[in-house]
């Protein structure tokens, strides 16, 4: 009993030092959404990671990484605002012309215009091109052949006769 009390006690001084964490954050440019999205799963290889945060961003003071499955890099190293967004809360970095199938991860490092940084990563992966499904002509060629087979032996104990 001694024990479980223990227990429930670091739990909960666990829990309180888990809760008192985020307690300040709010006010930082936190992810909220990224194309590809987290865990995507695309059959197009994209051209672009663009990770858009809750709050505005500062002018520079941003890194986006991007590694496949082997960890070799394959963004351009450019990770910067991304212009189109008004609201200065985008970033984007360009991605090596048609990436092969793999799982990607995407770790980025921002400063909120409050100077406060904040990283985090996610992945997504590139499915490998749909091939040309041959077996699928297994089962009809199969039966193909016994027809022919079967029309030959007919014909051949024909002619016996
Ligand atoms: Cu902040």
């Amino acid at each position: 009993m001694a024990k479980l009390s223990t227990l429930t006690a670091v739990c909960v001084l666990f829990l309180a030092v888990i809760w008192q964490l985020p307690g300040p954050a709010f006010a930082h440019a936190e992810f909220a959404a990224s194309f590809p999205a987290a865990g995507a799963q695309l059959d197009l290889a994209p051209t672009e990671v663009l990770i858009l945060f809750s709050d505005a961003l500062a002018e520079g003071g941003h890194t986006i990484i991007v590694t496949d499955a082997s960890g070799q890099r394959v963004d351009s190293g450019d990770a910067r605002r991304d212009p189109r967004d008004a609201a200065g809360r985008s970033l984007i970095v360009s991605l090596q012309a048609n990436l092969a199938p793999s799982t990607y991860t995407v770790t980025w490092r921002n400063t909120g215009s409050d100077g406060h940084l904040l990283d985090g990563s996610f992945q997504f992966s590139l499915r490998r091109e749909t091939r040309f499904a041959w077996w699928l002509w297994v089962p009809p060629l199969v039966l193909l052949v016994l027809i022919l087979l079967v029309g030959m032996r007919s014909r051949n104990e024909k002619g016996a006769c």
